[in-house]
């Protein structure tokens, strides 16, 4: 049962409302581990669906090229508010129609085709849109990259002063996407300073995390800080840009006229509630939670002999290089997804292994933890994941495979179904 319902999704297009029902049993039976994804409550996926999605507003609250914005207003208003306060930012623009574009309107606000940009390597767990060759940012802007030291797995601080002072860029991010460790968001502020570069945090995965108290805040040392509204934040698919007065303008004109057009307002609602969410003493004790299950997986994984970039997790990712385990990231990801266990391969530091089918596993807690999963749980998660990596190790386990192959991987899709249907599901359940 959805929740809200989909009654009249089932009348008028059956089709289409089989196939929401489907996806929603696949969240609820399954064990998701995709450091980026969580479940978002009933009240934010209300506000997604509701009838904002019918009006256009391009513009900001007073000064739109619309009328009928009597509305429009206060709910784009109440979600800057409450991500200003939640974070305690000077400015917030919760516009952007999803983390890349937030990305693209700090180049937009701060930079000219062919400037410098500085940020962490695509396969040391950096973004796409921090100047990675394939995306617009790498082909438009010049990109100098930063890497993760080979003996820590923690970014070189010592690489990013020195480069920095090297190729003064313009802007240098900090943040990505496969960084387990906590950001030293202090010693990048001094960096940007001594070279005279605005300081971009990328916070996207851990934004639930700072909203929390479980991890430091980049307010107050980074002139920009971009995030998506969806991981652990745990709201829907969007994205904010926060900034500090001073550069409120450029970032608002970077947004709109510079990118989008029309916010989504629907979108905006969702956010002002999962905002609203965030800021509740139990979505602190979550944020906690979200890292205390990452540490446990973390230290059940290293018992089972994998090894971790960096060695374990401060935040709410782990990072596993399989290179020991004797199977590459893919086949070990689609084995996993094939026993109810979801995440995704992804490159490590240094990886020999091309991107598409790279060394590594990436794993996150946000979603397990919003399912009411604890630390004595992490032993259990860790060998499943070890018995399936080791079957398709053996070449076993995938999707298709029989006999003793499928026996395994059929226990433990069912062992983990068992366990997640005493865990409820935000948004959906089984009927009685
Ligand atoms: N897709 C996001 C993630 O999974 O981290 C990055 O864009």
């Amino acid at each position: 049962m959805h929740q809200p319902s989909l009654s009249q999704l089932r009348d008028q297009d059956p089709d289409l409302a089989g196939l929401v029902e489907a996806e929603a049993r696949r969240q609820f039976e399954k064990l998701r581990l995709i450091a980026s994804e969580n479940y978002v409550s009933p009240a934010v996926l209300e506000a997604t669906g509701s009838v904002l999605t019918n009006k256009y507003s391009e513009g900001y609250a007073g000064r739109r090229y619309y009328e009928g914005q009597q509305l429009v207003d206060p709910v784009e208003l109440l979600a800057v508010e409450r991500a200003r306060e939640l974070f305690g930012a000077e400015h917030a623009n919760v516009q952007p129609y999803s983390g890349s574009p937030a990305n693209l309107a700090v180049y937009m606000a701060f930079l000219n085709p062919g400037d410098t940009v500085m940020g962490l390597s695509l396969p040391m767990g950096g973004h796409l849109t921090h100047g990675w060759s394939v995306s617009a940012t790498g082909k438009w802007f010049n990109p100098v990259r930063y890497e993760v030291r080979a003996d820590t797995g923690r970014v070189d601080m010592d690489q990013v002063r020195d480069l920095a002072l090297k190729e003064r860029p313009k802007l240098i991010w900090c943040g990505g996407t496969a960084i387990p460790r906590t950001i030293d968001f202090p010693a990048f502020a001094e960096i940007a300073r001594e070279t005279g570069a605005v300081l971009a945090a990328d916070i996207a995965h851990i934004a639930g995390l700072i909203a929390g108290g479980a991890h430091p805040s980049p307010v107050g040392h980074a002139d920009v800080i971009t995030t998506t509204t969806h991981k652990t934040l745990r709201g829907p698919r969007g994205a904010m840009v926060m900034a500090t007065a001073e550069h409120a303008a450029a970032i608002d004109k970077a947004v709109f006229p510079g990118l989008q057009g029309g916010p989504h307002n629907h979108t905006t609602a969702a956010i002002a509630v999962a905002l609203r969410e965030a800021a509740r003493p139990e979505f602190a004790d979550y944020a906690h939670r979200v890292v205390a299950n990452a540490r446990a997986l973390a230290a059940a994984l290293v018992e089972r002999g994998f090894d971790l970039i960096s060695g374990g997790t401060d935040n709410h990712l782990i990072l596993i290089d399989l290179t020991g385990k004797g199977v590459p990231g893919k086949p070990a990801a689609k084995a996993l997804d094939a026993a109810g266990i979801e995440l995704n391969h992804n490159a490590v530091p240094f990886d020999p292994r091309k991107p598409f089918d790279p060394s590594g596993l990436r794993i996150g807690t946000a979603a397990i933890t919003t399912r009411g999963l604890t630390p004595d749980r992490m032993p259990q998660v860790a060998a499943w994941i070890d018995d399936i990596v080791q079957a398709a190790a053996r070449g076993e386990g995938g999707e298709g495979t029989e006999g003793a192959e499928g026996r395994e991987r059929e226990r433990v899709a069912g062992e983990i179904r068992e366990l997640l249907a005493d865990h409820p599901m935000p948004g959906w359940a089984p009927a009685p």
